[in-house]
Parts: structure tokens; sequence; C-alpha cells
């Protein structure tokens, strides 16, 4: 009995999709003459007359000729569009295959335009049968693949010719290329899941979803640039063989290689050859053109090395917006061979010879490039050729490892207290942790460099707004006054005031991060040698009094930063009392607030495109596996950062993105999918809202001094 027949809808998708997929060959060919697509350059390429052929060829022979009573088109396609399926009959060589004047173009074209014929047709009565579905789908696929490499092998044809003849007068591609942003993304690895799961189409080839373990790493969040291996050339890259695998050195020899395929150089210029013809290399664009072996051996001489496919697609699926041009610009050469995952079934049937048989000295790449149909293409895709070919749009993405930054012996009355506090805040609901933990020596740096970054506002528009107030509230300090910083970080902010207060006596730094502090206290006393410089670690909610003789002038608190935004209402104002108290009866404090604003602007602050304040905010779970042997999977946690408007206030969560179960202290801290730690709260206030909240802490305003937009404020305090 046959399955139930598909539904209409279904059937009309179907079509829909057939007809999207199969117009697009004859539309990149329609440039083109007879002779362009009947020439084949290299044994590794097919004219394109035969890419028209075979894409149909294949249609009829994986689904039509299954159908009882089907009778060919014509006998003899059988032969000469089969590509390489042993069991479907005999089959011209792939190198002889420009030999094939006949049949002509049309002919060809004619032949394709009938297989669509018959397979809109066979769409209208397919059993509902989940294998013939497939290879409709996979037929597709294959059309796809095959447009890519009509692509290539159209390029490779007209770079042979020495009139540098135009493929296509611009570059068919769907997008343009992501500017670059720099830097690398770090990635904590371990025991991860990669592979196809669940239901959209994959080829056999990326599945079963499996298990790996990936020591920490990092990914160049940029592709290798043209101007990268112009470096590389001009370093006598492909002349230096320790750079090479044996075998890349042997191929760099045979084949004379000094630069990427279709690269010429005119005058110490560099040009080379795209589908739009000859063109000058454009030194920021992500190379291309380059093999395994290439690619390997700039990755050495770069210091670096070729990321493993595990680790590019754990990286893209926890953190696709990391990596610029992941897809659509090249594919991504990876150290990994093209071999079976754990588990592999090829495919049932005369498909099973898609894939699996090629599993031997081929490398993996990943992504997709700009030639790639879209929508083609996926997280778990694994492209593959051998090392030394090159007419691929091909390019690599520098890996390295990353293993933790070194472990400063950290006070065990510092870690006790972290695991108390992380065990009490995740055993709450909803979770949360305190911000006073991100900063440990790494958390110290990643926030020095958000203050960097250009969405991140307030250091920048302080520091401005401090240059303006500094010198008229320095003048009511008196001589030898000591000022008391709190969360004094990288007292970068600190040498607006020295430089304002040249009479000041003593300074003293307040900070829970050691490793800041010390480093910050060591720099102003060399730039400041006049000045008497104190540091204190220590947590300023748990304020003490100032140490003994620490000198006779009026004490003076600094709080920038907007720090203060980060403490709950009654944690500020318990802390703003209690500092009067250690600053005693004549005191000044100068508190640095951010203002309300633009939910826009807040949230591009605290969610930049570089990702930085991400990596601040998972840093809390990294530093919990270090210093506690928590076993948070770092990149199961997703960053969020969320304007809170009755709160008035940004809050940052780190949110799970499956079901788990953490081991902390011995506990097991159950996450369900989406649910989140509020790791910060950053207030944001009004003058109305400081003034209130000076009165409630017995100190009064003395000053109030706003910035430009994006506004931030300056308060002078009083007793
Ligand atoms: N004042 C600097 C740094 C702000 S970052 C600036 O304006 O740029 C916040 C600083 O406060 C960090 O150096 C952090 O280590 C410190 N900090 C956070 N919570 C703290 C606490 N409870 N006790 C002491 N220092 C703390
Ligand atoms: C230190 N503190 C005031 C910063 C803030 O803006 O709340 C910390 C920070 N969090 C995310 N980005 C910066």
């Amino acid at each position: 009995m046959n399955a139930p027949s598909r539904s209409a809808d279904r059937t009309s998708d179907d079509l829909r999709a057939y007809r999207a997929v199969r117009a697009a060959m004859p539309g990149l060919a329609q440039g083109l003459s007879p002779e362009d697509l009947a020439a084949q350059s290299m044994a590794d390429c097919s004219p394109g007359k035969w890419h028209l052929g075979h894409t149909s060829w294949f249609f009829e022979a994986m689904i039509l000729a299954d159908e009882p009573g089907y009778r060919p088109v014509d006998p003899r396609f059988q032969t000469l569009f089969n590509s390489y399926y042993e069991t479907l009959g005999p089959r011209v060589d792939r190198p002889r295959r420009g030999l094939m004047t006949r049949p002509s173009l049309d002919e060809v074209l004619a032949y394709r335009r009938e297989i669509d014929r018959r397979m809109a047709a066979w769409l209208g009565e397919a059993p509902n049968d989940g294998r013939r579905l497939y290879l409709f789908t996979l037929g597709l696929h294959h059309d796809q693949q095959h447009q890519e490499l009509f692509l290539m092998d159209i390029l490779n044809l007209m770079a042979l010719s020495p009139l540098d003849p135009a493929a296509f007068a611009t570059e068919p591609r769907a997008c343009p290329a992501e500017p670059a942003r720099g830097g690398t993304s770090r990635f904590e690895g371990g025991l991860v899941e990669i592979g196809h799961a669940g239901t959209g189409f994959a080829f056999d080839n990326e599945g079963p979803a499996h298990r790996v373990w990936l020591e920490p790493y990092a990914l160049a969040n940029d592709l290798t640039t043209n101007a990268d291996w112009i470096a590389f050339m001009d370093d006598d890259g492909y002349g230096r063989p320790e750079l090479w695998l044996s075998d890349g050195w042997a191929t760099v020899q045979a084949q004379g290689w000094q630069a990427p395929l279709y690269w010429q150089c005119e005058d110490g210029h560099w040009t080379t050859m795209g589908l739009s013809g000859r063109m000058p290399v454009e030194p920021a664009s992500p190379v291309r053109h380059i093999s395994f072996y290439e690619a390997d051996a700039f990755a050495r001489w770069a210091g670096k090395r070729l990321p493993g496919e595990a680790e590019w697609e754990h990286a893209v699926r926890c953190r696709p917006e990391a990596l610029a041009n992941a897809f659509g610009e090249v594919w991504q050469w990876t150290a990994s061979a093209y071999a079976p995952y754990p588990g592999f079934r090829p495919t049932e049937g005369t498909a099973s010879e898609y894939n699996g048989k090629f599993m031997a000295n081929q490398m993996v790449l990943r992504g997709s490039s700009f030639a790639t149909p879209d929508g083609h293409a996926r997280v778990s895709y694994r492209n593959f050729f051998y090392p030394h070919q090159r007419w691929a749009f091909a390019g690599l993405r520098l890996a390295e490892d990353a293993p933790a930054p070194p472990v400063r012996s950290t006070d065990q009355g510092e870690t006790a207290g972290f695991r108390r506090d992380l065990v009490a805040g995740l055993s709450r609901s909803p979770k949360v942790a305190s911000p006073k933990w991100f900063y440990d020596a790494e958390g110290s740096r990643l926030f020095e460099a958000i203050t960097r970054l250009p969405e991140y506002y307030p250091t920048r528009q302080e520091a401005a707004l401090l240059r303006r107030v500094a010198p008229g509230w320095a003048a009511r300090f008196g001589p030898g006054a000591v000022l008391v910083e709190f969360g004094s970080g990288a007292s970068e902010k600190t040498r607006i005031v020295l430089d304002a207060a040249p009479d000041l006596g003593v300074y003293v730094p307040i900070d829970i991060s050691a490793d800041a502090l010390d480093a910050a206290a060591l720099r102003i006393a060399e730039a400041y040698p006049a000045l008497t410089v104190h540091p204190l670690v220590g947590d300023f909610l748990h304020l003490g009094t100032l140490p003994a003789g620490i000198g006779q002038g009026r004490r003076v608190g600094f709080f920038p930063g907007s720090t203060i935004g980060n403490l709950e209402r009654d944690e500020a104002i318990a802390f703003l009392a209690a500092a009067r108290g250690l600053l005693g009866p004549d005191a000044l404090f100068i508190l640095g607030v951010d203002l309300v604003k633009a939910p826009e602007t807040l949230i591009a602050a605290y969610d930049d495109t570089a990702g930085v304040t991400a990596a601040f905010n998972r840093n809390l779970l990294v530093r919990a596996n270090r210093e506690l042997g928590a076993g948070f999977d770092v990149d199961a946690f997703t960053h969020r950062a969320a304007w809170n408007p009755s709160g008035a206030r940004m809050e940052m969560h780190l949110e799970a993105t499956r079901d788990m179960t953490v081991l902390l202290d011995g506990r097991r801290i159950a996450f369900l999918r989406g649910e989140t730690i509020h790791t910060e709260s950053s207030r944001k206030y009004t003058g109305d809202s400081v003034r209130e909240l000076a009165g409630a802490s017995g100190w009064r305003v003395a000053g109030f001094e706003a910035s430009p937009d994006p506004s931030v404020a300056l308060v002078l305090l009083e007793v």
C-alpha cells in the first residue's frame, strides 16, 4: 500500500523551493558563452555544461529512476553525467569531461528542462515517504554545492586565459563582508557537543551529534587578511622549510608556489583574479585561494595554529556574535582530518557514496564562502578538500591555546567569602551573584578593556568632566589632604585629581582586586614621587578605620566610575554613611554617578559588539571554576544586558542555554534552560535621586556637575 499523499501546501512549498534552487545555475551560466561552458581548466574542475547536466542527472538517477517503469530522458546521459557513483554504472573520467563537445549546451539545457518538468510531476504525485523526501532535499543541496563549484571552476578557467576575462560584471554574492573587529575570543571548552541534531536537513557526514573534549582556546575574531599574507610572504614564508609540513614543503617546491593561487606581481604590486576579472589585491580583504598546507604554514609563522573543527563549531554555536565572517566570505581551513564522527552511518542506498567514501586524506573546512548559496551552509556543515587544493574560495581564521591566566595565590579568606557568597546567591530564586567577584586579575583587565570600548561612554565622559571640575573642587582640599579612593581599579582618573591638587599628601586606594591595586599603586607612586601611596586591599562594603598616622590633612573621599550604581540602595546608603565615619568631621567626597538616559545608549554600553562585556560577565564563572573548583560549562551561558525601567538600572545576567546541573562546593545547582544568574545592576541616577541618596546617608550636596550627552555627573559632598 502506498503511503498517504502529502498535503497540497507541502507540495507547492517543495515545488517553489525546487524551482528557486534550479533557477540559480542557469542564471550563473547566462552571460557565459558555450565555449566558456565547455572547456575544462584542470582535472579537479568540470566544464560548466557538465555541472548543468550532472545536477539534473542526480535527480534522475537518485529519484526518478527509482519509480516503476521509468524511462530515462536519454540513456547515454547516465554515463556522461555520472560523477562517481560506482553502483550506477560506467562514467567518463573526470579529467576527460572537457572533451565532451556533445551533447551541445542547448541539448544539456533541454535535458535540464525535461528533468525539471518530470520532477514537478513527481512532486505532484510523490508519496509522503521519508527516504524519498530526504533524497529530494539532498538533490537541492547537491545542486547548490555545484553552484559554488561552477563558480570555482569558471574562475579557474578564466584565470588561465592571458586575457584575464571577467566571468561576471561584479562578483556574484548575496551580501558584503562584515567589517573587521580585531582581537580574539576565548572559549573555555570542556565537554561540549558538536554535530547535527534535530530535524532540519544535514548531510550524513554532519552526524551524529556527539561529545568532544576541548581544552580552553581562543579564535581570531577576524579572518586572516591579504595584508597579513603579504607580511608572511615578505618574511620569506614560502621559502622557509621550518614553517611547513613535510608534504606541504614538497608541494611548495614541486609547484613553485610563491603566493596564493591567482596572485601576480607586477612592478611590486600584487593583483589577483576574481570572478569580475583581475584586480589589485585589497590589503584588508580576507585572503583567498590558499591550500591547507599554506594555511598551516601561515599559522605556524604567526605563532598560532589552525582551529580544530570542533573548536570552530563550538565557538559559533555558543557565541554566534563573536566571530566576524564566520559564514559568507571564505571557507576556513581547520586542523581536522575529514573522518567519520563516532557512530557515523552513510545515507542508505545509492546516496551512501555521497560523502563517506571520501573520508581519507582530506581536511575539513568550516563556515561558507561568498559563493555559497544562501541557506545552504550550517554551523555543523563539513566541507572538505585535499590539503594541496587551492581553487576553492578558502581562507583561514587563526586559533591558539588559551590556558587560564596564571593564578595569583588568592587569599584564603577571600576564596572562602567568594564560595559562601556564590553558594548563597545561586541557592536563591532568582539566582544572583555579587558584582564584586568580577574583579580577579582577568576581570580587572576586562573592565579596563570595557572602558576603552566605543559604546562604553561613562569612563570617557566622567574623565572629561573631572578635568573640568577638579581644579575648582581641589581648591577646597587644603594642604596635605588625604585622598581615599574606593574601588580604585587602575587609578587612571586619580591622576586628574592629583594633577589638580599638587599639594595633596597621601593617597589611599582601596580595592578588592589585589592585582589591579598593586599595579596601580606602583604606577602612581612612580609618577607622583612626592605623594605617599598607601594601598589597602579589601571590601569597601566592610570599612574599618584608616591606618594610624596617615596624615593630618583634610580627608577627601573619591568614588568615581559610577561604581556606586553597582550597590543595592541600602548598601549604597550604608556605604556612604560608613565612608563619612571613616573620613571624619570636615570630609569632602567626590562621587561619580551615571545618569538615566535612552535605553538604546545604555544597552549598547553593556552589550558591546566586540563581546568584551560578555567576556567580563562570563569571567565570573571562569573564576568560580578555577578558584572554587566549580563545574560551570562557561560556554553554555549567554551574556544578557537589559534595562530595568522600574529599578532605573541596567542589569547583566548570565543565561543558561540548556538545562544543566552544576557542581559547586559539593552541591548540585540546577539550571533550567533560559534561567539566569543576575550578576550586576548598574543604577542610573537623576539629580533628585542623588540628592535623596546623599541626604539619606548624612551628606550635603555642595556641587553637582553633569557632562554633555551621554551624560554622567560628578557630585561634591560635604558633611
Ligand atoms: N574607579 C575605576 C574602576 C571602576 S571598576 C574607574 O572609575 O574606572 C570597579 C572597581 O571597584 C574595580 O577595580 C573593583 O575591583 C572594585 N570593587 C568592586 N566591588 C568592590 C568592593 N566591594 N570592595 C572593594 N573594591 C571593589
Ligand atoms: C564598575 N562598574 C561601575 C561598571 C558598570 O558600568 O556598572 C562595571 C561594568 N559592567 C558592565 N560594564 C561595566
